[in-house]
């Protein structure tokens, strides 16, 4: 009644402010009628209805803001500083419109119910008001009443309000200072959208913390859990009160958290040591939960993920509950329903307990989980991670498969970005993917779990708030730039440099796909070089040299120093692949300028930067010294590697094997691993082996070869091997000689009879298999290999055979200075006809070739460490460094004869 008699008076109110009838019809609203599209700015979370309305409101040098006693505080606040950061400095504020200076804007903060004069704004511009919308929904409308610009902040709650103010901040900001004609409406799809600081490891400190609440408050999520495994009060020491300045500061956050319209969660984790038979333990539980109550928690959990229950904490429980997992869905239950009897429900304003069950991960029926779904407490929000920890997909049938199996409302506890199952290697900045719309509607909310790297985690976190807003209308990619734009700030080099370092580090369990524009960039790159010309050289130059410099960049113009210090050693990791890249696209210009000394010198330099590249580091006192893993190593890799492919080729050395497989690719586990030298690695298929299905490799042209070993299967995944195979050889791909045939044998040694010659060789599936294919390594070593003798000795970790091994990475340096008639021999394993001889490595010789029996010079060493002779086409069998007596100690890293 009275509210209604408010909401009368203020049109008159309005009405004999604005001096004129509220029966004239808006100019907007004619606009608007006419079909005039205005183009309006983008707002994240994409609102559920935005449609341009006309007139845009200037807000100028001074606003009027009527707020009501019931118009909510912390959107006020938030309302006066987007008013003093747009740079209004004058703000009027008035409970009523009757004692307004004319002339300027007026900002009703409050629909009908709390601000007078809202009311009659509304009718006059023809607004329906928030009433009718879901809790946190929101009106924002703005036009000319009778003449006086007029914004209106109408939420169906405060928190609506708060975010209408939100909302209202991204207009401005993106339409220079003015409001654009415009009226939305508002609401979101999920009902708890938000963050669990949940991971392993190095918990965010309170100022990280205070930081994400007001992100999430900005962005539209309302919760925040606070369960970091590394906090010892609420885990291993569970019982313990908190220490009186750790419980201020929590206080702190729960403040800051409902200043933002986030609901603080608190969760407890007794299940490492709690006796759920024993009273003591339960008033225990109660207990630390009311010493949180008291600084104004008022949500709360109680999960029981990654404990054992197998294994019974005291014998009591045995004696109570038995053992095994109806027992301890039984046990769980009954400490929730105490927690639930004797807190919850004697706590007025406490929300509904929530709770994660020690199987959380899938939706498979089992005792356990009939246990929880038969004695939890209805009331009770089940927490579940999808089908898998960190499930590649959720969908909105699984999660109703959840409810169903649990039998309770479903929070979900999404494990993205979260990196502690990697160690915290790896950075991961891409957008929230996978999700299908209808699990925001099925479950009653979703959590992610972020890294220990906050402010980098709000990359992703700014898409989740988009995707749980309004799912149906969530745009990955295009939310994912205005995500990363929105951190960056208004510096252009800033955007670029991040957006660039984001590519590099967006690949996840959720999407396998490797840094997408670098990738884009080096193909381009690759099909304009390889017809010829540089013309795309000069586009994924200017894009690595932002990708080298992104961290001085990101240091001088990003908006958020916290930022650059968390990605650090990735940034730096990301500035020394770039390098590595761009030395060895040089490389290759080198080699097209026939400058050779040029090219070695630029591979040496690429091969530094990668080395260091690899190198990266970061301590944090939880985990100790972390390596750091940037996404894009892989693309990197591949790219210098296909460089240096082509520098070899140039040089003369044989082609660069490749690895085969007919099957897919578990995430990253490519079939380049087996054959990269490193055991620690592997190939891994994605799927069941089917007969006909083989792994090998291309070895890029024709040699006699002498030994083919495979390793399949390991320790962790036994079985993943090919269990019935032939092992074949082939020199052009299309007839195939039979080595041998094998029956359950992982690893395989085959030598060949002397003079076997192969381009390809592969291991092929005689029957299809239940298990996937694992290989470490499939090595097949070349028979035609060049012996290498002569003087001075090799010094101590280096050998005459490097000089001759096709490998540049290997060397011969001689231990002393050359004597007279010392010299080095490379003897032909089978001799031919040559045109040139190529000698990469430093010294004072005369170069020979053995003809007939005779040697003859053909040249001398070049100072510059390539030297390219020709040799006539001369029939050779050996090629002789004869070194100047008393000359500077050679090196010698490869003698290459080249036939035409
Ligand atoms: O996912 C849950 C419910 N529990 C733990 C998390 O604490 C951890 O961060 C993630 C990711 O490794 N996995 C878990 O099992």
């Amino acid at each position: 009644m009275f509210r209604k008699a408010c909401a009368t008076a203020a049109v008159t109110v309005l009405t004999a402010a604005l001096g004129t009838s509220l029966t004239a019809m808006p100019a907007q609203a004619t606009t608007a009628r006419h079909g005039n599209h205005v183009a309006l700015p983008a707002v994240y979370p994409a609102p559920q209805s935005m449609r341009a309305t006309g007139t845009a409101v200037a807000l100028g040098d001074r606003v009027a803001v009527v707020a009501g006693p019931g118009s909510d505080h912390d959107a006020l606040v938030a309302l006066r500083s987007l008013l003093s950061t747009s740079g209004i400095h004058h703000i009027d504020q008035s409970k009523t419109t009757a004692d307004l200076p004319g002339g300027e804007p007026v900002i009703f903060l409050g629909g009908p119910e709390v601000t007078h004069g809202s009311a009659a704004a509304l009718r006059a511009l023809h607004v329906t008001d928030a009433s009718s919308l879901p809790a946190e929904g929101y009106v924002l409308a703005d036009g000319r009443v009778n003449g006086r610009p007029v914004v209106i902040l109408d939420g169906h709650d405060g928190t609506g309000t708060f975010y209408a103010v939100q909302t209202l901040r991204q207009l401005i900001e993106h339409h220079g200072g003015q409001v654009p004609g415009v009226l939305v409406r508002d609401w979101p799809a999920t009902s708890l959208r938000g963050v669990i600081e949940g991971f392993y490891g190095q918990p965010w400190s309170n100022a990280q913390r205070a930081a994400q609440l007001q992100f999430y408050g900005q962005n539209k999520m309302n919760t925040y859990i606070y369960s970091p495994k590394d906090d010892p009060y609420l885990r291993a020491q569970w019982r313990d009160p908190y220490p009186a300045d750790q419980l201020a500061a929590i206080k702190t956050l729960v403040d800051t958290a409902a200043a933002n319209h986030v609901q603080f969660t608190y969760a407890l984790s007794p299940g490492l040591s709690i006796c759920y038979s024993s009273a003591s333990d339960e008033q225990a539980l109660v207990a630390k939960l009311q010493s949180l109550w008291n600084i104004g928690v008022r949500s709360f959990s109680i999960p029981f993920d990654d404990i054992s229950y197998t294994h019974p904490n005291c014998a009591a429980d045995t004696a109570t509950f038995g053992t095994g997992p109806t027992a301890a869905g039984a046990e769980q239950s009954s400490v929730l329903n105490y927690v639930q009897k004797d807190f919850i429900d004697t706590h007025p304003g406490a929300q509904p307990l929530q709770t994660v069950p020690t199987e959380y991960y899938d939706v498979t029926p089992s005792a356990y989980k009939a246990t929880i779904k038969k004695d939890l407490n209805p009331n009770i929000l089940v927490g579940w991670t999808g089908v898998g920890v960190a499930p590649a997909t959720i969908t909105a049938a699984q999660t109703e498969q959840a409810e169903t199996v649990y039998g309770h409302k479903i929070l979900i506890w999404d494990n993205f970005p979260v990196t502690d199952y990697d160690n915290h290697s790896r950075l991961l900045l891409g957008p929230y993917i996978g999700r299908q719309a209808g699990i925001a509607e099925n479950a009653a909310g979703v959590t992610v779990n972020p890294m220990p790297q906050a402010e980098a985690s709000k990359i992703t976190e700014f898409t989740v708030a988009a995707f749980l807003w309004n799912p149906h209308n969530y745009q990955p990619q295009q939310t994912w730039q205005a995500g990363l734009t929105a951190l960056a700030g208004p510096d252009l080099h800033a955007q670029t440099a991040l957006a660039a370092f984001a590519d590099l580090n967006r690949s996840s369990r959720m999407d396998p796909t490797q840094a997408p524009e670098l990738t884009r960039l080096m193909k381009a790159f690759w099909s304009s070089w390889n017809t010829g010309n540089s013309g795309g050289s000069r586009q994924l130059d200017t894009y690595l040299n932002t990708i080298q410099h992104a961290s001085a960049t990101l240091s001088q113009s990003m908006d958020d120093p916290h930022f650059v210090a968390e990605a650090t050693p990735w940034l730096d990791s990301a500035s020394e692949w770039a390098e590595a890249a761009r030395d060895a696209t040089a490389m290759l210009r080198a080699t097209r300028s026939r400058d050779g000394a040029a090219a070695l010198n630029d591979r040496a330099y690429a091969m530094s930067a990668m080395a260091k590249a690899k190198a990266h580091t970061y301590t944090t006192a939880v985990n100790g010294t972390i390596p750091v893993d940037l996404g894009a190593a892989s693309v990197f890799t591949d790219f210098i590697n296909a460089a240096m492919a082509q520098l070899e080729h140039w040089l003369g050395l044989p082609a660069t094997e490749t690895a085969m497989s007919s099957m897919g690719t578990y995430q990253t586990d490519k079939p380049a691993n087996m054959i990269d030298g490193n055991p620690a690695t592997y190939y891994w298929s994605n799927q069941p082996v089917a007969p006909g299905d083989y792994v090998g490799v291309d070895l890029g042209t024709t040699v006699a070869i002498d030994t083919i070993t495979i390793t399949g299967g390991d320790p962790t995944s036994p079985n993943d091997y090919i269990h019935n195979a032939t092992l074949e050889y082939s020199t052009d791909g299309t007839t195939w000689t039979t080595v041998d045939s094998y029956t359950d044998t992982a690893d395989i040694t085959a030598t060949l009879p002397a003079g076997t010659k192969a381009r390809y060789v592969r291991l092929v599936a005689t029957q299809g298999d239940k298990q996937w294919v694992k290989i470490h390594a499939f090595t097949v070593t070349d028979a035609q290999t060049t012996t290498v003798t002569g003087t001075p000795a090799a010094a101590p970790g280096s050998s005459l055979a490097g000089a001759a091994d096709e490998n540049l990475d290997t060397s011969y340096t001689a231990a002393t200075r050359p004597a007279t008639g010392d010299a080095v021999v490379a003897t032909l394993a089978d001799p031919r006809v040559l045109h040139r001889v190529t000698i990469i490595g430093t010294g004072q010789a005369r170069v020979q070739i053995s003809t007939t029996g005779q040697w003859v010079t053909i040249g001398r060493l070049a100072h510059s460490g390539f030297t390219d002779l020709a040799a006539d086409d001369r029939n050779t069998d050996a090629i002789r460094l004869l070194w100047d007596a008393g000359s500077a100690t050679p090196t010698i890293t490869e003698i290459i004869p080249r036939s035409k």
